[in-house]
C-alpha cells in the first residue's frame, strides 16, 4: 500500500477518539471553558466518538508537539483508559508537529484540517467535488509523508529491521511524492476543463434570475433549497452535507425563472487548498443576482458563524453582490424578541414552516421587483452593439421580429438601465419603452 491510496470510507467508524483543544492565546476568547461541540459534530459525521478531552493553554505553543509534555503524557493516559486509537487536535498543525505526534503516541494523529478533509472526501459526490477534494487531500499530504510512511512503518513492527525499513520508506516517499506532484498536475487541467463546461452553463442561464444560498455548514441551506423548490436535496443534521453546487428551479411558472443554487457550507479556518479547490464550485455563487445568507440562529456561535460568511465570500469575490439575511431555525428560539432586533430587511424564519417559506418567497419576489425594470428594446437585427449589451448584462426573455427588427423583452437592472438607454439612443432606428 502506498500513502497515496486513501483509507476505506469505513476506516473512521467506531474509532475513538482523545480530542485536544488548543486555546488561541493570541485571541481575545480565551476566557471560560473550550467548545468542543463543533469538533465534536465534525469527527461525528465521520463516525468517530469522543471519548476524552483534554484543553491546552500555552502563552507560546511548541513549534515541534503544540502541546506541552505534560500534556502529551495526559493524553496518554486518556488514550489507555478509554481504549482510544486515534488523537485529534482541533487546529491546523504544521508538518513537523503532526509527525512527531504521531511519533510520540504511535497512533493515527489528526488535525482539523486533516478532518474537514476527509470529511469532503467521503461526502463527494460528482467527479468534479471529487477532483477538487482529491487535489485539497493530496497537497495536504505533500510535505506530511515522511511521517506518515514512518508510523506506518511503526506499525508493521518494523523495528528489527532498522535501516533497511527505514531506507525503503524514504524511497518510497520519493516516489509517492512525485506521483502525487503529477497527480495535482493532471487533476488540475481536468478541474480547468468543469470550471468551462460550467461557463457555458451559465451563459445559457442568462434568462434566468439566480439565487444562491450561502453560509456556514448545518445552517439550513439545503432545508430551504427543497422547501422553496419543492425538491429533494440531501438534508442532514451533519456537517457538510452537500458539497456540490445544486441548481433548481423556483417557481416553473414564474418568468423569468428564479433559479436557486445550494453551495457547499463554510466553516471557521476552512482549510485554504479546500477554499481554492472549491472556488469553482462557489463560482456558481458569484455569478448570482442575489445570495441568500443564510444563519442557523439557534447555535450559540451564530455571530462567529457569520463573520466566517463574510471572510470566505471576500475571499471568493463574492461580497459585492446584494445578500437578504435569513436568519433560520427560528423555531428553536426561545426569545420571540430576537427576530425584531435582527434589523429590518432580514428574514427571521423556520425552514420547517410553510408560512415562513412562504414569506422568504415573497421577499425573494420582492427583491427582483424592486431592483429590476422591464423593458421593451427595438432593435434591427444587424445590430449588434445594442444586442451584445443585453445580453451581456441584461435578462433577456423572449423576443418577436417584423421583418428585420426584433423587438426584446430584458430586465434590466436599476444600476444599469443608464446605460442601456445610453447605447439604445446612439441609434435612430433602436427604441426603449420601460414597462
Ligand atoms: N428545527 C429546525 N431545524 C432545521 C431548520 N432548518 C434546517 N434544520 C435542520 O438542520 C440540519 C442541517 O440542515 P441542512 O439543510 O442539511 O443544512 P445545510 O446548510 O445544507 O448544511 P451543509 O450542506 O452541511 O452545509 C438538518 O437536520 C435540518 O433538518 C429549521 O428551520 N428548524
Ligand atoms: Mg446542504
Amino acid at each position: 500500500m502506498s500513502f497515496l491510496d486513501s483509507v476505506a470510507p469505513d476506516y473512521y467508524t467506531a474509532q475513538k477518539a482523545v480530542v485536544v483543544g488548543v486555546f488561541d492565546v493570541q485571541h481575545p476568547q480565551t476566557k471560560g471553558d473550550y467548545d468542543f461541540q463543533e469538533i465534536r459534530s465534525l469527527l461525528k459525521t465521520l463516525g468517530v466518538e469522543t471519548v476524552f478531552e483534554v484543553t491546552q493553554k500555552r502563552r507560546k505553543l511548541d513549534p515541534r508537539y503544540c502541546i506541552g509534555s505534560g500534556k502529551v503524557d495526559e493524553i496518554k493516559v486518556g488514550m489507555e483508559t478509554h481504549e482510544a486509537s486515534v488523537v485529534v487536535v482541533d487546529q491546523g498543525l504544521s508538518p513537523p508537529q503532526l509527525n512527531n505526534l504521531q511519533a510520540s503516541f504511535n497512533c493515527m494523529v489528526m488535525d482539523r484540517t486533516g478532518v474537514i478533509l476527509e470529511i469532503f472526501r467521503q461526502h463527494a459526490k460528482t467527479n468534479q467535488a471529487k477532483t477538487q477534494v482529491e487535489i485539497a487531500r493530496l497537497e495536504y499530504l505533500l510535505p506530511r509523508m515522511v511521517g506518515a510512511w514512518t508510523h506506518l512503518e511503526r506499525q508493521k513492527g518494523g523495528g528489527g529491521g532498522g535501516a533497511f525499513n527505514r531506507g525503503m520508506g524514504e524511497k518510497q516517499v520519493e516516489v509517492d511524492r512525485r506521483r502525487a506532484r503529477e497527480k495535482i498536475h493532471r487533476l488540475k487541467s481536468k478541474l480547468k476543463q468543469f470550471s468551462s463546461d460550467r461557463t457555458v452553463q451559465r451563459r445559457q442561464r442568462q434568462k434566468e434570475f439566480t439565487v444562491a444560498l450561502v453560509g456556514y455548514t448545518n445552517s439550513g441551506k439545503s432545508s430551504l433549497m427543497n422547501a422553496l423548490t419543492e425538491s429533494g436535496v440531501l438534508v442532514e443534521d451533519k456537517l457538510f452535507a452537500s458539497l456540490d453546487a445544486k441548481v433548481k428551479t423556483i417557481d416553473h411558472h414564474s418568468r423569468p425563472r428564479i433559479l436557486l443554487i445550494d453551495t457547499v457550507g463554510f466553516i471557521r479556518n476552512l482549510p485554504h487548498s479546500l477554499v481554492d479547490s472549491f472556488r469553482s464550485t462557489l463560482e456558481e455563487a458569484l455569478t448570482a443576482d442575489l445570495l441568500l445568507n443564510v444563519i442557523d440562529t439557534s447555535d450559540p456561535h451564530y455571530r462567529e458563524h457569520m463573520e466566517v460568511t463574510d471572510e470566505v465570500l471576500k475571499t471568493i469575490g463574492g461580497d459585492h453582490i446584494p445578500q437578504l439575511m435569513v436568519y433560520n431555525k427560528s423555531d428553536l428560539i426561545e426569545d420571540k424578541y430576537l427576530g425584531k432586533i435582527l434589523g429590518k430587511g432580514s428574514q427571521f424564519i423556520s425552514a420547517n414552516d410553510p408560512k415562513d417559506v412562504k414569506q422568504l418567497r415573497d421577499a425573494i419576489d420582492g427583491f427582483f421587483l424592486e431592483n429590476f425594470v422591464s423593458a421593451e428594446v427595438s432593435v434591427p437585427a444587424e445590430n449588434h452593439d445594442v444586442i451584445s449589451f443585453m445580453q451581456k448584462e441584461c435578462i433577456v426573455g423572449e423576443f418577436s421580429h417584423q421583418e428585420t427588427v426584433l423587438t426584446y423583452h430584458v430586465l434590466v437592472h436599476q444600476n444599469k438601465l443608464t446605460n442601456l438607454k445610453r447605447v439604445v439612443s446612439k441609434y435612430e432606428q433602436c427604441t426603449i419603452k420601460i414597462k
